[in-house]
């Protein structure tokens, strides 16, 4: 069997709800071995952020977070992890929100290991965001990113997320709550704490429960399976 059907044979032996099926089934055309199935999902990004979520350290007035960047991507590539020094665009994003650096890191890995780059716009907290994003079986992993601004160098985001779910399907839904990350690269303790470099950096860490952080997410972020027809 070719090995793009694999998940598709996976899913037909497990008799999948009919909807889950009436999409598999128009998403696959051609399951020849020669293209992989894809599928969409609606992503949305929403914002909890904000002075009753988090209401510690001078909450800033006007809480946002950067332009989201967005990466569809295979198992061999991966562009951050707890406990891993941040690169030089996880870096810039988190201390600045600029894209240009770590779009360029993962730029770098189209088309062999990235099928896609979305890149997004400011988002109020509270506020959301919501697109769509392309995935296939040979790229099934997304990564997210954004900096909580104003931040030192705090970001928030998912790494190499997987859409297959244990038994080889595509999950229909899927939320994450985001928690808040410290890239390791700038050492300031308060919101709008001044530059002050990392050096060496340390490895990205989270702050959940940490000040100025409380329990709560500062973000979720869901996955829905576009259903066509
Ligand atoms: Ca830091
Ligand atoms: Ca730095």
């Amino acid at each position: 069997m070719p090995e793009s059907c694999h998940y598709l044979s996976k899913r037909c032996r497990t008799a999948p709800r009919m909807g889950a099926l009436l999409t598999l089934a128009l998403a696959t055309t051609g399951c020849d071995g020669t293209e992989a199935t894809s599928v969409r999902y609606e992503v949305t990004f929403v914002a909890n952020w904000n002075d009753s979520t988090h209401p510690y350290d001078n909450f800033p007035s006007n809480p946002h977070f950067s332009p989201l960047v967005a990466s569809v991507h295979s198992s061999d590539i991966g562009f951050w992890k707890l406990g891993d020094t941040a690169s030089h665009g996880i870096e810039s994003m988190a201390e600045t929100g600029s894209t240009q650096l770590l779009a360029e890191e993962i730029r770098a890995h189209e088309p062999q290991s990235v099928l896609k780059l979305t890149l997004r716009s400011i988002v109020q907290s509270p506020g959301s965001d919501t697109f769509e994003v392309e995935v296939d079986e040979r790229f099934p992993l997304v990564t997210f990113v954004t900096m909580l601004g104003p931040s030192p160098d705090w970001f928030a985001g998912v790494t190499s997320h997987s859409l297959i779910d244990a038994g080889g399907a595509w999950t229909e839904r899927l939320e994450l709550p985001l928690y808040p990350l410290d890239a390791g690269t700038d050492n300031g303790p308060s919101y709008n704490s001044s530059n002050q470099d990392t050096s060496p950096p340390e490895g990205i860490s989270s702050m959940r429960n940490q000040s100025p952080f409380s329990d709560n997410p500062v973000a979720f972020l869901s996955f829905d399976l576009v259903m066509d027809g």
